[in-house]
């Protein structure tokens, strides 16, 4: 009856939420690869934090109604996209764009789309690589493949981004002109503090002499 239905929905609402726990493991164990053969390899690591969650069970539900979607778990899984998230915060402009490319070039990792607000900052400022990518869970039932937004950005863009946030959730989504304004501004000087920062590093990387420095011994010892 419906007792046994709601409990049925119930499971399968777990199960769902379970999977996408699955997958930000399986991304971040990627990720974690990535960063560290880069270290090792180029004593460089372009990633300075990673952080993940699961939706919660009500935000998911809030988007859900606002999607007007079906309580169908098979429509959901497709269509709400961020159920699985990861946030990838790098050094530089060119970093962001290095770790989306060695993610998206895995054999096993399917990408279902590609926002580069980087290139095309949103109206107010907003930048990010946002990728919603596909990866197989190996379940026992078999592979299942899951859905994970990841969104990668430098650390001045996440210092945009959560300060934004925070206003946009204090005004209730009616932030008063002028500080919608000076946010806007506000992501323009982030945008060049990330380029001279870019070009400083440049420099200090192509004066740097040629050859073996004591450093580079670190990792034989
Ligand atoms: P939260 O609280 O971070 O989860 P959609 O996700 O489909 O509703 P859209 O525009 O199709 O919306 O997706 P998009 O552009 O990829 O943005 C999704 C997420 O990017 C947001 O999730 C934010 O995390 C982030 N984001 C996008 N625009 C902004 C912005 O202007 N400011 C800030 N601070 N973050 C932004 P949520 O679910 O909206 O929020």
């Amino acid at each position: 009856g419906q007792v046994s239905s709601v409990r049925a929905l119930r499971r399968d609402f777990s199960r769902l939420l379970m999977e996408h726990r699955f997958v930000i493991d399986e991304l971040l164990t990627k990720i974690s690869i990535l960063s560290e053969e880069s270290s090792h390899t180029h004593s460089y690591n372009p990633i300075e934090h990673i952080t993940s969650r699961v939706k919660s069970p009500r935000s998911l539900l809030e988007k859900v109604n606002r999607r007007e979607l079906p309580l169908d778990l098979d429509a959901i899984r497709t269509k709400i996209t961020d159920i699985a998230g990861i946030r990838i915060t790098c050094t530089f402009i060119a970093d962001t764009y290095q770790v989306l490319d060695m993610l998206t070039s895995q054999n096993d990792v399917r990408v279902v789309e590609i926002k580069d607000y980087i290139a095309h900052p949103k109206p107010n400022g907003y930048k990010s690589l946002h990728a919603i990518l596909e990866v197989p869970v190996f379940l026992s039932g078999g592979p299942t493949p899951v859905i994970c937004e990841v969104q990668i950005r430098t650390i001045a863009m996440d210092f945009w981004a959560s300060l934004e946030h925070k206003i946009h959730y204090k005004f209730a989504g009616e932030v008063p002109d002028r500080l919608v304004e000076e946010l806007t501004r506000a992501a323009e000087v982030a945008g060049q503090l990330d380029r001279k920062m870019e070009q400083l590093h440049t420099e200090v990387h192509d004066s740097e002499p040629d050859g073996s420095t004591s450093e580079d011994f670190d990792d034989e010892a």
